[in-house]
């Protein structure tokens, strides 16, 4: 960070900037017809297999989520590593999806190769980078330069990627209505951002947290596990993810005060999932509700609420549901004196040394 510009001046402007992002990239791909003619190219009737690492196995996982809700087709999202490490693992047939913002990372570098060359499968790369290896070994890609970050964290690339993948599956499922909805997104979120902040904010500056739960289901999992990255990545704190109804089996025993307890409430399992919401709050801990209407359980249990107040469908809510934990992170980063644009330990993408 040179000596004039503010912690986080990139990470926080990334942020801001993704529902006009989204916005760029849906019309570009609009305007070439791309996904169109790549659904034609892509296989028919096998699972989809999504592949990605760090955000952008977590993107994977919300990516499979969607496809199989959109299209009615089976769909996985596994870690590059665990292709790399446990081949037999792969389910075949298939249609490989590999995700990764930089284009760089060595273990989907290795796994392009191996799917491409070794198993003559002909995969489909997702990517923000300009000119990578990446695209030059995928048979099939999605470019969205618009979409990089010069931070480390991935914000803004994460949420592109996803609606572009969540395009693909509407051009698949046939669904020209869901087109039409991410059309309208980036107009519906654009104005609730400084509520989100203001939430957020208040919550930070409210008390500091020992440790932080995301809790998910369905599509929002994958949300919950990649809010409790960015929380890990830019504020250096312990945060941890589960299905919502999965932390009833043991891991609700951490709850206290000093746990920030976030629920990334859907539709779907709403009732089910507002029930654990009320149970935890019974337990003690601090609870932030993430949800787009609210009703008398949420206001009496959660602490804090974000409402995104979207008049689009579940799915196409599912990109937007990660803002705030990027914004809890961002703040919390902030108060603890460290610069989200910096992460500890963290480059923006991770090359392994050939051996
Ligand atoms: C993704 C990634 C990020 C992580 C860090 C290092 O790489 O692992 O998830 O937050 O920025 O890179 P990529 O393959 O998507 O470029």
């Amino acid at each position: 960070m040179n000596e004039n510009s503010a912690a986080g001046v990139n990470t926080i402007a990334e942020i801001l900037s993704e529902p006009a992002t989204w916005k760029s990239c849906l019309e570009a791909l609009d305007k070439t017809g791309e996904l169109k003619s790549l659904n034609e190219k892509l296989l028919k009737n096998v699972e989809y297999v999504f592949v990605g690492c760090g955000s952008s196995f977590y993107l994977a996982q919300a990516a499979a989520a969607s496809w199989s809700i959109l299209t009615g087709e089976k769909a996985r999202a596994i870690p590059a590593s665990e292709i790399m490490l446990f081949p037999q693992l792969f389910p075949l047939p298939c249609q490989p999806v590999l995700i990764s913002r930089s284009g760089y990372t060595s273990e989907v570098l290795q796994v392009a190769e191996y799917l491409e060359r070794k198993l003559k499968l002909r995969t489909l790369a997702i990517t923000c980078g300009k000119d990578t290896p990446f695209e030059k070994i995928a048979s099939h890609r999605i470019k969205l330069l618009a979409a990089d970050e010069k931070s480390t964290v991935m914000t803004r690339s994460f949420t592109s990627m996803l609606l572009a993948l969540q395009a693909l599956a509407a051009e698949r499922g046939q669904r020209e209505d869901f087109l039409k909805v991410l059309g309208a997104l980036p107009g519906q979120v654009a104005p609730r951002l400084n509520d989100m902040q203001v939430t957020v904010r208040s919550l930070v500056d409210s008390r500091a947290y020992a440790d932080y739960v995301f809790l998910g289901q369905g599509p929002f999992f994958g949300v919950a596990q990649e809010s409790m990255l960015k929380v890990k990545e830019m504020s250096c704190s312990y945060a941890q993810c589960f299905h919502t109804l999965e932390f009833r089996h043991g891991p609700k025993a951490i709850v206290s005060p000093e746990t920030l307890i976030t629920f990334i409430i859907s539709e779907t399992g709403f009732a089910a999932e507002v029930q654990v919401l009320e149970e935890i709050k019974k337990l003690g801990g601090t609870t932030l509700a993430i949800s787009n209407g609210s009703n008398s359980t949420i206001r009496r249990a959660a602490d804090y609420s974000v409402e995104l107040s979207l008049d689009v469908p579940e799915s196409a809510r599912v990109g937007a549901s990660v803002i705030p934990g990027q914004l809890l992170g961002f703040y919390t980063g902030i108060k603890k004196g460290l610069n989200p644009d910096e992460p500890r330990n963290l480059s923006r993408v991770v090359m392994l040394e050939t051996k």
